[in-house]
């Protein structure tokens, strides 16, 4: 059976992805929908080389038999948007924060709970970019050793704050003053993502935290999260320490990451082979290496975890789960 396809926000940081993305992959598109806002109405986009006219997102948008909507279009967009689509028989892969905690949307990432998807009711929420790939890492050894503990410390590239971020970046190299970001990013590191909370944690750290729980099935995990932006254009790295219920052999340990779907084990710190932000750009993979014992508690280990935001973080987690969505719809 052939779909109808929609990417909301196909113009953003995101959505643009989602084109290159979709342009590598052979799903079975019969009709391909593309919306933005007013703003870029009208304007044109190419996918396999064919151009099609971007157009206003509006309710009756949804009103002619879409299978499938990728959002990525703010959690505004999405808060209004995604029921009307479902509503239609649509199911949304929102990559918006907007779903995650809802216990009625599955938070999904295929290497980690792909099962969780067959409980939707017509939403489908993309999680986080820090969290997916901090969780593609986790999961086995979750499974292996029982995580008791997490400690997330992350690296944020500036396409994690979309089109805005990166210029920041870009102006602020050639000195000009940031519009997104509160302080220049250029030579900067700011512990400062998403807005700040009451307890001090900014949104960011807290929806590591809540989503790992939810997606891992564990609302008992201890976590705690510092979130950093820094001066990189694409991909996110991350320091996770990480304390099990049970031991472990390092060796042991490391196979299980060699063989975890959607990892890639870059170990080997006498030729200074270790995972890279210009290494994952453009990858799928999860990249984990810097692979250590935490010789301070019983049972830990610290890991280096990186990968491509836009696209494992973002529109090559939604694709997956698009694919799984049409692979049950044959
Ligand atoms: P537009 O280009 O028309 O502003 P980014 O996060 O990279 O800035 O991208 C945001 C994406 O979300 C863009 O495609 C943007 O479209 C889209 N968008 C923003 N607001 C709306 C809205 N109200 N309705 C539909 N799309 C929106
Ligand atoms: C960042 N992680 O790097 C954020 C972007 O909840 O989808 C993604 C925000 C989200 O700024």
């Amino acid at each position: 059976k052939k779909i109808n396809l929609a990417v909301v926000g196909a113009t953003g940081m995101v959505g643009r992805t989602f084109l290159k993305v979709l342009e590598e992959k052979d799903l079975p598109i019969e009709n391909f929908y593309l919306f933005a806002s007013a703003r870029s109405a009208g304007s044109k986009l190419t996918f396999k080389g064919k151009e099609y006219t971007v157009e206003e997102l509006t309710e009756t948008s949804f009103d002619r038999g879409i299978d499938i909507a990728l959002f990525s279009a703010g959690g505004g967009t999405s808060l209004k948007y995604a029921p009307i689509a479902a509503s239609k028989g649509c199911v949304v892969v929102d990559n918006s924060s907007a779903w995650r905690m809802d216990p009625e949307v599955p938070l999904v990432v295929p290497e980690v709970n792909p099962e969780d998807i067959k409980l939707n009711k017509g939403i489908i929420a993309n999680p986080n970019c820090s969290t997916i790939q901090a969780v593609v890492a986790l999961k086995p050894l979750h499974e292996y050793y029982t995580i008791k503990r997490i400690v997330y410390s992350t690296y944020q590239a500036v396409s994690g704050a979309g089109m805005g971020g990166w210029t920041d970046l870009e102006e602020g190299l050639k000195g000009n003053p940031p519009k997104k970001f509160p302080h220049p990013i250029a030579n900067n590191c700011l512990p400062h993502i998403d807005v700040f909370t009451e307890n001090g944690y900014t949104k960011e750290e807290i929806k590591m935290i809540q989503e790992t729980r939810k997606i891992l099935h564990d609302n008992n995990l201890r976590i705690t999260a510092t979130t950093v932006r820094v001066p990189v254009f694409n991909s996110h790295s991350e320091s996770i320490n990480v304390e099990f219920e049970k031991p472990f052999e390092l060796n042991e340990l490391v196979e299980v990451l060699k063989k975890a779907p959607g990892v890639v084990v870059q170990d080997d710190p006498a030729n200074n082979v270790y995972p890279l932000a210009a290494n994952a750009t453009g990858k799928d993979e999860v990249f984990v290496g810097r692979i250590r014992r935490d010789e301070s508690v019983e049972s830990g280990v610290n890991l280096w975890v990186v990968a491509d935001n836009i696209r494992k973080g973002a529109a090559s987690n939604a694709v997956q789960i698009a694919e799984l969505l049409i692979k049950d719809m044959q």
